[in-house]
């Protein structure tokens, strides 16, 4: 993919999140995670799936990977919204899993979409986006080993944006780098500046297509830089400086790839991304409560006796 498209795509991912802040200060969103600065790599990556075959495992800030995957936003945000389970949005025809808001809790389901996968024999590779925080959780290294040793299609991307909610990298991956496990797995393992899109892009192409064609997982490390807040309910002021703030935004994928770009290009992709954000916004608006009685549904197949119980009290609770 060309410079200019996935210029596009960020610049969508980079409005949509500043209207998401804008939603949730206005009270139309109880809470939401912010991917300012990690629009290079989610697009990057993303854009690199082939969605006749590959499968997309995400976390809690994977706004960019969604855009990149053409799912439509209106769905994918009503996630934030809590007003279903998961989002609106078809996970199975747009291939990207709803996401989650564990810890490394995706990476688990990519490597067993990925068994799947390598069972039945389909040609398609699975990734996941985890971050550095995620990285120390032990799902994640089990995940990385049982990979390593079934030689399984999939691509363990992890963003490490610097910080998982107040703890610094350098508190949270002992030895310094991520990519660097990946060598006590028996897999590949890279590193990437995570910040330049075409960079991103072309070492999660050159990952998928080694997964699809039997050479195994392989871990990518992007650096990059949570340029906002944890979340809206976070104030990242009480626990990292100004400079290292000024320093990254500096670094800004966004910016970086239109200084690479013709003006006209730029403008365009601006008035584009308007227009996404107006249709997304009146999408979302108009959403309507869905009924309540769906909490009780699909929870479990068969419900449990105390589902079933909690599902009366609470129509005795509406009635009463
Ligand atoms: C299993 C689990 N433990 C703790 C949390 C609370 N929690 C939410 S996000 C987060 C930090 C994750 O940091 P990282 O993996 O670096 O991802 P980032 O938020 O930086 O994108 C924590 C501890 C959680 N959601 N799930
Ligand atoms: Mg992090």
């Amino acid at each position: 993919m060309e410079l200019s498209e996935l210029y596009r795509l960020m610049l969508v991912a980079r409005r949509i999140d500043e209207e998401a802040i804008a939603l949730q200060r206005q009270g139309a969103l109880p809470g939401y995670a912010p991917m300012k600065g990690q629009e290079a790599a989610q697009v990057g990556s993303a854009a690199a799936l082939d969605l006749t075959r590959d499968f997309a495992f995400p976390n809690y800030r994977d706004l960019g990977a969604a855009v990149a995957m053409g799912v439509d936003l209106v769905g994918y945000l009503a996630t934030h919204l809590g007003v279903w389970h998961g989002g609106l949005y078809d996970p199975r025809a747009s291939r990207l899993a709803p996401f989650n808001a564990v810890v490394g809790g995706p990476v688990p389901h990519a490597v067993g979409w990925a068994m799947g996968a390598k069972l039945d024999d389909t040609g398609g590779a699975a990734i996941t986006w985890f971050g550095d925080g995620a990285s120390s959780q032990g799902d994640v290294h089990e995940s990385m080993n049982f990979a390593g040793v079934y030689r399984l299609p999939v691509v363990f991307f992890c963003q490490n944006n610097g910080w998982a909610i107040s703890v610094p990298t350098e508190r949270q991956v002992a030895g310094g780098s991520v990519a660097a496990r990946a060598a006590g797995y028996g897999i590949e393992g890279r590193q990437v500046d995570g910040n330049d899109v075409m960079a991103v892009h072309e070492a999660t192409r050159e990952a998928l297509d080694r997964a699809r064609n039997g050479g195994g997982p392989t871990v990518i490390e992007a650096m990059t830089y949570r340029i906002g807040p944890h979340s809206t309910s976070d104030d990242p002021g009480r626990y990292r400086t100004l400079e290292e703030e000024q320093a990254w935004a500096e670094k800004d994928p966004i910016a970086r790839a239109a200084r690479e770009l013709p003006a006209e290009t730029v403008a365009e992709a601006e008035e584009h991304a308007a227009r996404v954000v107006r249709e997304v916004r009146d999408g979302l608006l108009a959403l309507e409560q869905r009924p309540g009685e769906e909490l009780f549904s699909f929870v479990y197949r068969e419900p449990t006796k105390a589902l079933l119980d909690q599902q009366r009290a609470w129509k005795e609770s509406l009635d009463a």
